[in-house]
């Protein structure tokens, strides 16, 4: 089953230099394929939606402020399964909990800058994908 997924390297790992070690793990994936690609800063209203179910919650505004702190490297991949699979290349929300080999489990320690953001659903990907790449597709 073929899908898009939206990817963010988020500001820490764009900071840290780790923009070409996430995307070469991304395309080294068979049959996977990046098909839209942008650095750029993300403001508040952009990442309000985006984040929209965790407005109100403690660490949305750390959150928002990261998140706007640095551009990211926003992406589009496709692929078979792909939404499941950046997910499980991803690694869990906590990199400490994170298992090594997976991105957040090779790179990160704390929770709000764990590197990548990789949408959790079909349902997901669709309306991040309309906010981020409004003219793809
Ligand atoms: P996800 O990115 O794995 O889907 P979400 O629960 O959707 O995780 O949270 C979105 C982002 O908010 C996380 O990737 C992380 O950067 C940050 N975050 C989530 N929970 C916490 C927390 O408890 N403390 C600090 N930051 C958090
Ligand atoms: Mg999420």
């Amino acid at each position: 089953m073929s899908q898009r997924t939206l990817v963010l390297l988020k500001p820490d790992a764009v900071r840290r230099g780790l923009i070409g070690e996430i995307i070469g793990r991304i395309e080294k994936k068979a049959d996977w394929r990046i098909s839209a690609l942008e650095m750029r800063r993300l403001d508040r209203s952009l990442l309000e939606q985006h984040y929209g179910e965790h407005v109100g919650k403690p660490f949305y505004e750390p959150l928002v402020e990261f998140m706007s702190s640095g551009p990211v490297v926003a992406l589009v991949v496709e692929g078979e399964r792909v939404i499941e699979g950046l997910r499980t290349l991803s690694g869990p929300t906590d990199p400490i909990a994170a298992a090594p080999g997976s991105i957040r489990g090779d790179f990160g320690t704390i929770v709000r800058e764990n590197l990548i953001h990789a949408s959790d659903s079909a349902e997901s990907a669709e309306r991040e994908l309309k906010l981020f790449f409004p003219t793809v597709g």
